[in-house]
């Protein structure tokens, strides 16, 4: 039979040397399923990677450590066989990998390579079996991943599961056997199930402070001197937001008062070149 050893060379394929070639096909075609067909799986995975945003300020308490689960929904106790390719931003590094609650009752294996088809990446090879559908929902795996001492507000680093096969192995997210069902399930996942991740350094511009821009709307006007005696008027329904609360501190001292107003006020009429004003 071919199915079943194609699914074992997948099982055991982080055993060997892995000259995987990219997927230039969807996942539908490779497993020979119209879209119609997929959408029929009787079992539907949604695998899913974290997004994480982390100030620089975090980043640096945690010595540039930072966890990212990849996690598995709708498909508790329906699935034993997996083999998936996560790939990442190769400016991270890997400091600790292990496995999560949702593969407690099933054998795992986890091994690290350089992408063979894009330099700017690196690779995990992740595979689980057992003798029955015992995976559960919820976190499969943890990973630990060391960011540069050099990442600067708004970098990104990507994490994702790519879909892989050569003329011998292919990716799969499938039940004991592979029957028809376990197929249907990894062409799902492979073609709507896939929800990736990143780490994103939280970007400076969230937190800009433009002093005087009480509303936030990127210019320093008659508006914002408005927005400010609203605010100290009726915080309840003028509010200013966190952002518009920094802004607004025209004289720098830590409160928000009719002399903040009153500086806009002579900062538009052009008696100020520059704010905050600081006497
Ligand atoms: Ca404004
Ligand atoms: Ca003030």
């Amino acid at each position: 039979m071919i199915l079943p050893k194609k699914f074992f060379t997948a099982v055991f394929a982080c055993m060997t040397v892995f000259s995987i070639i990219p997927a230039n096909t969807s996942a539908g075609e490779i497993y020979h399923f119209t879209d119609e067909e997929i959408d029929s799986a009787p079992v539907k995975p949604e695998l899913t990677i974290d997004k994480k945003i982390i100030s620089k300020e975090e980043l640096e308490a945690n010595h540039n450590q930072v966890e990212i689960s990849l996690n598995v929904s709708g498909a508790d106790m329906e699935y034993a066989a997996t083999g998936l390719h996560i790939c990442y931003d190769n400016r991270l590094t890997v400091s600790d990998k292990n496995t999560g609650s949702a593969l407690s009752y099933l054998s795992t294996m986890i091994s690290e390579q350089k992408s063979p088809d894009n330099p700017e990446m690196n690779e995990i090879f992740i595979s689980t079996y057992g003798t029955s559908c015992i995976g559960r929902d919820g976190t499969m795996f943890n990973f630990t991943f060391t960011v540069p001492d050099d990442a600067e507000n708004g970098d990104i680093y990507p994490i994702e599961i790519i879909y892989k096969e050569n003329e011998k192995t292919a990716d799969i997210f499938s039940n004991v056997s592979n029957n028809r069902d376990g197929q249907l399930m990894s062409a799902y996942v492979f073609k709507n199930g896939i929800n990736n991740g990143y780490i994103a350094i939280e970007s400076e511009e969230d937190t800009a402070v433009t002093c005087g821009d009480a509303n936030c709307d990127g210019a320093v006007n008659i508006a914002d001197a408005a927005a400010i005696i609203q605010h100290i008027g009726n915080n309840d329904i003028y509010a200013l937001s966190d952002s518009g609360i920094k802004n607004s501190d025209t004289n720098a001292d830590r409160q928000i008062t009719g002399e903040d107003a009153l500086i806009i006020q002579e900062f538009v009429a052009g008696l100020y070149e520059n704010l905050p004003v600081i006497e």
